[in-house]
């Protein structure tokens, strides 16, 4: 582990909460908010792996709003253009967690990046309106590649990008999916489990599982010293 020279962060679920939208959702349609969101975040993903399996790719803003609106119609709920462009406009504004900020503080000596699914503009928008800006060096989206995560050819950006080598990326996330995805390419790679989930059966498993961020500092230099 001594030789990682950059952390590389997920964004979606790891540094900001998609279902802080929950309330935006729950304004346009009362106490349907949970459920929109739900589902809404579970098609964007199955949107994503099928488009990439299907070789029809399109950028994550538009797989976002198409989840959206399935999530709607598939709970009976009549959304209009207005109401879907209002709640794409609040996905730009999602909180990020609450020790994201002082742990990227702690480690801003680190070279920092985010890796996403992500288009730059909903990237960028998402660091500014958080605040991350000051610790994010590079802001990364698979949209160059024209396929998303899992598939090897978006973590290659990474490398590309970076000028680093696959053993020097300590890769965070929180989605089992992308920390498979991300191993099975060759970076160390940190799980952050925040709903306390089962690890996917798909024969890789992260080297750091952490509850939050904050486990990332202590659990990262232990391991730096376990492998010197
Ligand atoms: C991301 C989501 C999909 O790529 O986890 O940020």
């Amino acid at each position: 582990m001594d030789q990682i020279q950059a952390i590389v962060f997920d964004a979606y679920g790891t540094l900001f909460d998609v279902h802080s939208v929950v309330e935006a959702c729950d304004r346009l349609f009362p106490d349907k908010g949970t459920q929109i969101s739900e589902v809404w975040r579970a098609k964007q993903l199955e949107y994503s792996w099928l488009r990439s399996l299907m070789g029809r790719y399109q950028d994550f803003r538009q797989v976002t709003e198409d989840a959206l609106r399935y999530a709607c119609h598939s709970l009976g709920l009549p959304i209009t253009d207005a109401q879907e462009k209002e709640l794409m406009e609040d996905y730009l504004h999602l909180n990020c967690y609450k020790e994201v900020h002082e742990v990227l503080k702690q480690i801003q000596n680190h070279q920092m990046a985010i890796f996403s699914n992500g288009t730059l503009d909903m990237l960028n928008s998402l660091v500014q309106n958080t605040g991350l800006d000051p610790y994010i060096s590079d802001v990364l989206s698979v949209d160059e590649a024209k396929v998303y995560k899992p598939a090897p050819r978006a973590y290659t950006l990474v490398l590309d990008k970076l000028k680093l080598e696959r053993e020097q990326i300590l890769f965070v996330s929180a989605n089992a999916w992308d920390v498979v995805g991300a191993k099975s390419f060759g970076f160390h790679v940190a799980w952050v489990n925040r709903g306390n989930q089962t690890f996917a059966e798909l024969g890789k498993n992260p080297d750091l599982i952490l509850s939050d961020l904050g486990g990332l500092i202590a659990s990262y230099w232990a391991l730096r010293q376990k492998s010197e």
